[in-house]
């Protein structure tokens, strides 16, 4: 990969790649670390909006912004600016008048917006602002639109292995919810050989999913970890499936199964046109792109329309990548991190690097990457809200080990900056709110404004 875009090796993962970053930027970011520890406990919900604009649903245009402006409120004022005209009678002191709409402004304050769950790992919003959140146990629920009640587990989710990595994980709703409400599920499936990351979706009525079906199954079936996974629908409807190479290694770029794939399908499992033509006999049809090692994030480029997937590396090698059709990312021989145990010094692990590290010009290069130790990154979104205008166009990445969410600003699709915000716990997911905030899972959704 161009030096240019690499990283600087630093074993300080809230300090990493500072070299790359403003200064103006490290200051800020300071100054959030500062901010987020003194508000990480502050326990203050704040009003919550309806639908996802990131993450799971891409199809969804991002509502208007109509959720908790900051505290000035933009009341009805009836006077709109202090009266210019002298007025004849010096009686009656004018209420002074109310401020004009504030531009938003002031830093990122993270509260926690729900009481702790257990192991939550996905969330989507509802178009009425409720919020639903699988817990890797196997349990479905549905947060309150105010954050402040956690439902009772939603029947008719299917059952699940929940060990290790494995459980109910992602979640996501049909792009036509509002008149069909389908969600769509991944879950760990026990079957013949293992077990293996499956898709699953039912209705939504009342706090039950009904004509529950699994549509699809990552074959084969086997045992090891890196399920993957994540869902994200497609502008077309069609819907994205990231998944784990298992711990497997090599099946990542067999194209008779499913390991290590991001595949695509129709909302009933079906295969739609337009997958992966390039794989040669006996691909599987449902392929979109081969070569993942462990993607746990992914999401829409609200512009491009492409699929952003964030993924584990080994030792180090965490990388994002756009998954384009067809492309090969490199897994199991290509890594910019080590294996397991491998020395390095200095911070400097070129010398172990899988295959070399570089990918090119065989498979695709990461975006970027992390060295020499791993963030373990998982939810991605990009933000598009007005809430943050100065965040627009960014992309998020939560990170598990790393503990902190990242940020990354783009020109096209090169990563020029990232900087890790808010540290101080695993962060599995991060979604936009309705309201231009931005929610972040880690033991309890934890909700980012201003
Ligand atoms: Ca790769």
């Amino acid at each position: 990969m161009n030096p240019t875009h690499e990283p600087k090796p630093n074993p300080t993962p809230s300090l990493a790649d500072s070299a790359t970053e403003p200064v103006a930027q490290q200051d800020r970011r300071d100054a959030l670390t500062r901010l987020w520890r003194l508000t990480a406990l502050a326990a203050s919900g704040g009003a919550a909006g309806a639908m996802v604009a990131c993450g799971g649903s891409g199809s969804e245009t991002p509502p208007p912004v109509a959720g908790p402006t900051p505290a000035p409120s933009p009341s009805p004022a009836p006077s709109p600016s202090p009266a210019p005209a002298p007025s004849p009678s010096p009686a009656p002191a004018p209420a002074p008048a109310p401020a004009p709409a504030p531009a938003p402004s002031g830093p990122p304050v993270a509260t926690n917006f729900t009481a702790t769950m257990a192991e939550p790992w996905g969330m989507a919003f509802l178009p009425d602002g409720r919020i639903l959140v699988t817990l890797k146990g196997g349990s479905l629920v549905i947060v309150s639109a105010n954050g402040q009640t956690i439902g009772a587990p939603v029947s008719g989710v299917p059952a699940v292995v929940s060990s290790g990595q494995g459980g109910l994980l992602d979640v996501a709703i049909d792009p036509d919810f509002a008149t069909d409400p389908w969600i769509y599920l991944t879950f760990t499936q026990a079957g013949t050989g293992g077990t293996g990351t499956a898709v699953f979706r039912g209705r939504l009525s009342g706090n039950s999913l009904v004509n529950g079906a699994v549509i699809f199954q990552q074959l084969p079936k086997g045992s090891g970890e890196h399920y993957g996974s994540r869902l994200v629908f497609r502008n077309d409807k069609t819907l994205f499936v990231a998944l784990g190479d298992r711990q497997q290694l090599t099946p990542a770029q067999d194209v008779t199964g499913h390991l290590g794939k991001v595949v695509r399908i129709n909302r009933d499992g079906s295969v739609p046109a337009g997958n992966a033509s390039n794989l040669g006999a006996g691909a599987r049809a449902e392929i979109w792109s081969l070569g993942h090692r462990n993607p746990q994030g992914a999401a829409l480029h609200p512009t491009t329309g492409e699929l952003w997937v964030s993924e584990h590396g080994p030792q180090g090698g965490d990388e994002v990548n756009i998954a384009r059709v067809g492309s090969n990312y490199g897994w199991p021989t290509k890594s910019y991190g080590c294996n397991y145990g491998a020395a390095f010094s200095n911070n400097d692990n070129t010398a172990c690097r899988i295959g070399g590290g570089v990918h090119a010009p065989t498979f695709v290069e990461p975006l970027t990457f992390w060295v020499p130790t791993s963030v373990a990154p998982s939810g991605l979104c990009f933000y598009t809200g007005n809430l943050f205008p100065e965040w627009r166009g960014n992309l998020f990445m939560g990170a598990l080990a790393g503990q902190a969410l990242w940020r990354m600003t783009l020109n096209g699709d090169t990563v020029t900056a990232r900087e890790p915000l808010f540290p101080g716990a695993r962060v599995r997911d991060v979604r936009q709110g309705p309201d231009g905030a931005l929610y972040m899972l880690t033991n309890r959704i934890v909700r980012i404004a201003r």
